[in-house]
C-alpha cells in the first residue's frame, strides 16, 4: 500500500493532485485543516492536507477502504459545517444580541486570546473538529492494522487449506502408483517384459478417487490383458477338401507331441477323419514316433521328402477332413531347413486350405522367442501354439509373444500325457496368474 499526503485549498483539489499521480483509485485515509503559518496567518484561509492510499491489493480490501473514505468525508463535512458557522457569526448582519450571548459564552477565551469573537468560535469548533478527526484517524489505523491482521489470516488459511488439498491429493495419488508399482511388479515377476508391462499400466484410467482400491485396478487392466490376447483361433474345419495344418518351430519344444495330441482329439473326441504326414526325414526316430501315434490312432500315416510329393500324397487324402503335417525343427539360424520348411509350407497354395501353427515352449527366454518369431515372420502368417506351460510358473511371455507378433492364440499344451494335457488358450486363466493368481 502506497501513502501520501497532499495540500491544496479544497479537499476535492488535493484529491485531483493525489489522483493525477496516483490513479484514479486513490483512496482518501484523512483529511485536516493546515494552519497557515506567519504574522497575519489568521487572517489566511487554511488548506486542507489528504493522505491518501493506494491499495495494491484485492477488492475487498478497496471496500473497506471506501467505508473508511466516507468516514473522513462526514469529518471533512463537519469541518465544513463548523467553519460555515464561524463565519455567519462573524457576518455584519449578525443581531447584537446573539453576539452578546456568543461573547459571554466565550468570555473565557475571548480574554485569554484576545481575538475576535467569530475567530473565537472558528477556532474552538476548529479544534472540535480536529479532534474528532484524530479520533477518526486513530480509529481507521486500528481499522486497517486490524483488516491487514484480518487478511494475513485468511491468507494463511487459504494457503493452509490450499496444502491440506495437495497433500490429500498426493495420498490418494501415491496410493494409486503404489497399487501400479505392485500390479507391475507382478507382472514382472510373471516374466512380463519391462516394455510390455509398461503398455498395460499406461492404459489404465488414472483414478485418485477416495475409495480407490486395488481391486478395482486389478480388475481393470485384467479386463485389459484379456482383450491384448484377443480371441483364440484354433483348427476349423475347411471348406471343402481336406484342411492342411502344419506345425512349424525350434526344436524339441513338442511339436509332434502337440500333433499327435489334436490328431487324437480330431480322431477320437470328434470323429474326424485323420492322415499325418512328417517332413522330419533328419532322423529316423522321428518319424517313427509319428508313426508310432498314428498307429494307435489308426490313422494313415506318410513320410514325405519334397514338396510336389506333398502335394501327391494329398491327392490321396483329399476326402480326409485333415492332413496334420509334422515338421522338422530347425534353429532360427538355420537358413537352409527355413528354405526347405518353406516351401512345403506353401506347397498347397491353389490346392487346399492350410493353416500354419508356430509352436513355441513356454520355458524359452524370451530374447530367442523374438528371434524365433521374426524368422518365421518372414515366411508366413501363423497362429500361436505354447507347450510346456507345466514347466514354468511364469507365464510372461505368452503376452510377450502375442504383443510382439499380434499372431492370434491357439493353443496351451501342460505335459506329456497323449492325447491329454492340451486345451484351447483360455486368456482368463493366463491373465490371472500374471496377476498373481492361482
Ligand atoms: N513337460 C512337458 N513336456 C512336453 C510337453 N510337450 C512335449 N513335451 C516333451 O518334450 C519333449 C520333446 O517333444 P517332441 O514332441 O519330440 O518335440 P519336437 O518339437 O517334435 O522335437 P523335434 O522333433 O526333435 O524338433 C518330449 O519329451 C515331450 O514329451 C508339454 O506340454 N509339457
Ligand atoms: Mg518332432
Amino acid at each position: 500500500m502506497i501513502l501520501k499526503k497532499y495540500t491544496a485549498d479544497t479537499t476535492e483539489k488535493a484529491l485531483d493532485l493525489a489522483k493525477k499521480e496516483l490513479g484514479e483509485d486513490v483512496i482518501l485515509m484523512h483529511s485536516k485543516n493546515v494552519k497557515p503559518s506567519g504574522i497575519f496567518s489568521i487572517f489566511r484561509k487554511a488548506k486542507i492536507e489528504v493522505t491518501v492510499a493506494k491499495e495494491e491489493y484485492d477488492d475487498k480490501a478497496e471496500a473497506k477502504a471506501k467505508a473508511m473514505e466516507a468516514d473522513i468525508r462526514e469529518g471533512i463535512a463537519s469541518i465544513d459545517r463548523a467553519r460555515q458557522k464561524a463565519e455567519s457569526a462573524a457576518a455584519p448582519e449578525k443581531d447584537t444580541q446573539g453576539a452578546a450571548a456568543d461573547s459571554e459564552n466565550y468570555a473565557g477565551r475571548n480574554i485569554r486570546f484576545g481575538m475576535p469573537e467569530n475567530e473565537i468560535i472558528y477556532t474552538e469548533e476548529k479544534k472540535n473538529v480536529e479532534s474528532r478527526l484524530d479520533n477518526i484517524q486513530s480509529l481507521l489505523e486500528q481499522k486497517l492494522s486490524k483488516d491487514s491482521q484480518l487478511r494475513e489470516e485468511e491468507q494463511r488459511r487459504a494457503e493452509e487449506a490450499l496444502r491440506e488439498r495437495e497433500d490429500a491429493n498426493n495420498a490418494k495419488r501415491s496410493k494409486f502408483d503404489e497399487f501400479l508399482k505392485l500390479i507391475y511388479k507382478m507382472l514382472v515377476d510373471n516374466e512380463v517384459t519391462e516394455t510390455v508391462a509398461n503398455q498395460m499400466l499406461d492404459e489404465i484410467e488414472p483414478n485418485f478417487s477416495d475409495d480407490i482400491r486395488i481391486e478395482h485396478i486389478l480388475a481393470d487392466i485384467y479386463q485389459k490383458i484379456i482383450l491384448k490376447f484377443g480371441k483364440s483361433e484354433c483348427i476349423e474345419p475347411s471348406t471343402g477338401g481336406a484342411k492342411v495344418i502344419f506345425l512349424v518351430g525350434p526344436t524339441g519344444v513338442g511339436k509332434t507331441t502337440t500333433l499327435a495330441k489334436i490328431a487324437a482329439n480330431l480322431k477320437l473326441v470328434k470323429h474326424k477323419r485323420v492322415a499325418m504326414f512328417t517332413t522330419d526325414t533328419y532322423r529316423i526316430s522321428a518319424a517313427e514316433q509319428l508313426r508310432t501315434y498314428s498307429t494307435i490312432l489308426d490313422a494313415p500315416f506318410q513320410i514325405v521328402y519334397k514338396a510336389e510329393e506333398m502335394v501327391d500324397f494329398y491327392k490321396e487324402y483329399k476326402d480326409y477332413d485333415y492332413i496334420l503335417v509334422d515338421t522338422i525343427g530347425h534353429s532360427h539360424h538355420n537358413e537352409e531347413l527355413k528354405e526347405l520348411t518353406n516351401t512345403f509350407l506353401h506347397a498347397f497354395e491353389g490346392i487346399a486350405e492350410s493353416e500354419i501353427y508356430l509352436v513355441l515352449s513356454a520355458t524359452t527366454k524370451y530374447r530367442d522367442l523374438v528371434a524365433i518369431a521374426n524368422s518365421y515372420n518372414d515366411i508366413t502368417p501363423y497362429r500361436l501354439i505354447f507347450t510346456k506351460l507345466d514347466e514354468t510358473d511364469a507365464q510372461g511371455n505368452l503376452l510377450n509373444l502375442r504383443m510382439h507378433t499380434h499372431a492370434p492364440m491357439s493353443y496351451v499344451t501342460n505335459g506329456q500325457n497323449v492325447p491329454g494335457d492340451i486345451s484351447v488358450f483360455d486368456a482368463q486363466e493366463t491373465v490371472k496368474k500374471l496377476l498373481g493368481g492361482h
